[in-house]
């Protein structure tokens, strides 16, 4: 899968395209990253990339011309490529769409600074535009990487085992259990003793009841649109009878 990202800071994103998952995918050819400086393809003795918006009022609008001439500058795969502007004004970003994207071959990344950018690029250009969450960002970056890294880390072959993602948060819609490794006691507190049982299938009803109980605890929202099976059904029944309050 390649991204493209357009982008007036491109430093940004060196450190974080060498670590982790994420630079091991890069490193074996699985995922390609290539960085547009939009500011390369600005005109005029001082390459401006704003300008003051039509109309007036405070604040500095992304010229059209560079972001255009930016966005045909890059080379587009035949089949299954979006352009994505991310926006505080876009859909909410979530799992699911993570999904929806690592399903395409090529995703042009568009990420604004200033007050915003020019609305005849939004409508030209842009085929989707994403918003990360609800608060104000100075810029698209770090949406671009966080969209980078979660559908980054969907491509087949990315993830060591092939169970690694799907036991993930939000993956059945429900938060993690809690982990432990050594030692056992760690500041006087003990690993809860089922784990060290041995006996897997108390094992993973203990997990599934304290996913369960996360999800029912932080996030009751989740619980909606998760995939429960009669099990899980019948635990969080439970949970909902008894409360749990530690
Ligand atoms: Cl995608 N961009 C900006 N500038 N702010 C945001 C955002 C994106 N998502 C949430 N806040």
């Amino acid at each position: 899968m390649r991204f493209d990202i357009l982008t007036l800071f491109p430093d940004l994103f060196s450190s974080f395209l060498r670590s982790g998952v994420l630079g091991r995918a890069i490193g074996k050819g699985l995922v390609e990253v290539r960085l547009t400086d939009i500011r390369d393809h600005a005109g005029g003795p001082h390459r401006a990339t704003d300008d003051r918006p039509y109309g007036g009022g405070d604040g500095m609008i992304m010229k059209p011309g560079p972001l255009s001439r930016a966005l045909k500058s890059v080379e587009r795969s035949e089949e299954g490529c979006k352009v994505v502007f991310l926006t505080p004004q876009g859909e909410l970003y979530d799992q699911s769409v993570a999904w929806e994207l690592s399903r395409l071959k090529q995703l042009i990344l568009v990420c604004g600074r200033y007050e915003g950018v020019d609305e005849r690029i939004r409508e030209s250009y842009v085929d989707l535009e994403i918003s990360i969450g609800d608060y104000v960002l100075s810029g698209g970056e770090l949406a671009a990487m966080v969209i980078v890294d979660t559908v980054g880390r969907l491509v087949p072959g990315v993830l060591g085992g092939e169970l690694s993602n799907r036991n993930d948060s939000f993956e059945d819609g429900l938060l993690e259990h809690p982990h432990y490794t050594r030692p056992r006691v760690f500041e006087g507190k003990e690993v809860p003793e089922v784990l060290l049982s041995g006996n897997h299938e108390k094992i993973r009803h203990w997990r599934r009841l304290q996913s369960l109980k996360r999800t029912f605890e932080r996030r009751p929202d989740l619980l909606k649109k998760a995939r429960l099976g009669e099990e899980d059904k019948a635990l969080l029944a439970g949970l909902k009878e008894h409360p749990p309050h530690d």
